[in-house]
């Protein structure tokens, strides 16, 4: 994405890079020695699971999300070719570019603890491997749009968003769902690069987090996912831009007040926090009427809700006509 700096919060990063600097710093002095040899446990540890994760693929399909699209010729949408869509990434903790396999084949996914917080009965910490064990996985195939107009057709595999809603058990004044991604700078070298908000965080209503739609993937062409695409879990809410759809998540947590997603932060008035797909409501330096597939470069015309308005629809009833529905 192309960024523009927002000044209020670039003092707010610099208080908060500070305290984090002086925590980094007496940490490592603690860790000493014992910081080696814990790597290699680690990565050991990670090759076992990451074997053990290749069997619960392939999942069942299920189509009942599908949708057929035809592009400008009137040929049928296909599925975007694997080696596309695994190696062409958003993935801004390893880089700036869409060629950051390698950096991020340095993150480790296993053991993968997922904390949950906030307006719950219980907060909670839960392995990965665990939490799939809690769950009936399928395949969905979602067509993802960036807000950068490209698009693919990917068959993710995983389970609803509302299974972990009913994992944790929400208190009725949690009006906001708060994911966030791992914050590692030593694996992940951009996050070195305080002038983001790390960690990434995305926010979406409790009643969008109930939606059908929304996906939490473990797994994709029906194999565990890579970590380019987000291992070992990241969300899929295919009616928004992509950028809502974070990866490597590792918190769920529930509140009433909505604070900032990452690029919300960042800049607000292109990267709001609704962030629906809408071809009426232009990017303010590019159109948002069409889209780019990956793969065959063939041309599409974006749909409202990028063609999911039948299961969204009535989440935003009277915003219809207002950019709110995209900010
Ligand atoms: N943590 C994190 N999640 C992220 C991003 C990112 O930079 N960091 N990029 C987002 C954007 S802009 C897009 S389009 C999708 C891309 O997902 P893909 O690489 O699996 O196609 O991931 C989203 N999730
Ligand atoms: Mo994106």
């Amino acid at each position: 994405m192309f960024i523009k700096k927002n000044k209020e919060w670039d003092i707010y990063k610099n208080i908060t890079s500070e305290k984090t600097f002086l925590n980094r710093r007496t940490i490592l002095k603690n860790m000493g020695f014992a910081a080696i040899s814990s790597n290699l446990i680690m990565q050991t540890a990670n090759a076992v699971s990451i074997q053990n994760r290749d069997s619960l693929y392939p999942v069942e399909e299920n189509t009942k999300y599908f949708i057929q699209e035809k592009d400008i010729k009137d040929g049928i949408r296909k599925l975007t070719d694997e080696y596309k869509a695994t190696n062409y990434n958003n993935y801004y903790e390893f880089g700036t570019t869409k060629n950051i396999k390698r950096s991020a084949s340095k993150l480790v996914t296993s053991p993968w603890t997922i904390s949950f917080t906030g307006m719950i009965d219980k907060e909670f910490g839960i392995d990965i491997d665990d939490l799939t064990k809690k769950v009936e996985l399928e395949e969905r195939v979602y067509k993802l749009r960036c807000v950068e107009a490209w698009s693919m057709v990917v068959p993710w595999s995983g389970f609803s968003l509302k299974d972990i809603i009913k994992i944790a058990q929400p208190k009725p004044e949690a009006k906001y769902l708060v994911m966030k991604t791992f914050f590692d700078p030593d694996k992940a070298r951009s996050q070195r690069q305080d002038w983001y908000p790390w960690p990434y965080t995305e926010v979406l209503t409790i009643e969008e987090a109930k939606n059908e739609l929304s996906f939490i993937a473990t797994g994709v062409y029906g194999k565990p996912l890579p970590n380019q695409n987000g291992s070992p879990l990241r969300l899929i809410v295919p009616w928004k831009y992509g950028f809502k759809s974070i990866k490597s998540i590792v918190s769920f947590e529930f509140v009433a007040d909505r604070p900032k997603s990452f690029w919300e932060a960042i800049q607000p008035k292109e990267y709001g926090f609704w962030a629906n797909v809408n071809p009426k409501v232009d990017h303010p330096r590019w159109s948002q009427a069409r889209d780019k597939d990956i793969g065959t470069n063939k041309m599409y015309d974006t749909k409202i809700y990028n063609g999911y308005k039948q299961w969204v629809n009535y989440l935003y009833k009277g915003m219809e006509n207002s950019s709110n529905l995209y900010r």
